[in-house]
């Protein structure tokens, strides 16, 4: 019995997803069974290949809906979860009672736990730790800027590896880790370990480019690093250089996309108040209320740029506006 488990990549919360999930089947599903997890990115574009649901069941977990029959299990909990209106009817007309979708929690890893314990009589309890630091690193639960950016905790430093994740088979050698062990034992794995220290040396040059780069009007930072290898950088950096920001937008590169990221200041001065997951939706992207993303292709480099600039004078407006 194969049952592959799609999850958000390069995400803590779709990692951890990915492990709580498999480690609720395992124990309350079926105990016969082999995991093979696949990462998913967004991307400009078709997001799923249906060639690639090849499991006797397939789970997608921490990322957007597909309405395909192969599909059995699915749990997410963003904002923008549906690609289409059919696709969300699809969700709503179905009755398998193995597919779950709840925008209020911080985690789809802390939905996962409570859905496993509440309809299938699994125990959280050994799973706690993982539930409690993705509803904060998700959730930016964080009590401020500097606690966000510096990378004391055992699951800031796994974030950190997790969001610059070297290559497609890190996911999978990874989650079975989640599933069973502390988070501190999993930062001293050799293959985690060795990881560490050129990131936070890479962490620590990105603060300094950022504070080059970040121009902050009107309570909404802007900046390009489109020319530099930083996609994966600290989120709340921004937010840290600029405490008096509301929202952020930023342009990064990668090889395969160009990044558009919007978000809000969890600690700003004044609460943010733009939907940032509608905005996103417009151009094609999505996310959550307080943050948000679109892709582009990586050839699509002006379109991203003049979707950037336009969030930025529509974020602009709204804070001059109040
Ligand atoms: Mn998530």
């Amino acid at each position: 019995m194969k049952v592959r488990v799609f999850y958000h990549d390069k995400c803590f919360d779709g990692a951890s997803s990915a492990a709580l999930f498999s480690r609720f089947y395992r124990e309350r599903i079926r105990g016969d069974v082999e995991f093979v997890f696949s990462g998913l990115l967004h991307r400009a574009g078709a997001l799923f290949n249906e060639n690639d649901f090849d499991g006797d069941e397939n789970a997608i977990v921490d990322f957007k809906y597909s309405s395909s029959p192969k599909i059995t299990w699915w749990f997410d909990h963003h904002e923008s979860a549906f690609l289409t209106p059919e696709d969300a009817a699809h969700f709503e007309q179905d009755q398998s009672n193995q597919k779950f979708y709840d925008p209020d929690f911080k985690s789809c890893t802390s939905f996962l736990a409570t859905i496993a314990e509440q309809r299938f009589g699994f125990n959280p309890a050994p799973v706690a730790e993982l539930v409690h630091w993705t509803d904060i690193i998700d959730g930016a639960l964080y009590p401020d800027a500097r606690t966000a950016v510096e990378m004391k905790e055992p699951a800031m430093k796994l974030t950190m590896v997790i969001e610059s994740a070297p290559d497609s088979n890190f996911g999978p050698r990874l989650i079975p880790l989640l599933a069973s062990k502390s988070l501190a034992e999993i930062i001293r794995e050799p293959f985690i370990a060795e990881l560490l220290p050129p990131l936070l040396q890479r962490h620590e040059r990105s603060i300094g480019i950022l504070r080059e780069r970040i121009e902050c009007t009107d309570g909404t930072i802007f900046f390009d690093v489109t020319d530099h290898d930083l996609e994966g950088y600290n989120k709340f950096v921004p937010y840290y250089l600029h405490p008096e920001s509301i929202y952020s937008v930023g342009l990064s590169k990668s090889s395969f996309r160009v990044k558009v990221s919007v978000g809000s200041n969890p600690w700003a001065p004044q609460e943010p108040v733009v939907n940032l997951a509608k905005i996103c939706e417009r151009y094609g992207g999505g996310g959550h209320a307080r943050v948000g993303a679109i892709s582009f292709d990586v050839t699509k480099h002006a379109e991203a740029s003049q979707a950037a600039q336009e969030i930025v004078a529509e974020l602009r407006a709204a804070v001059r506006g109040r």
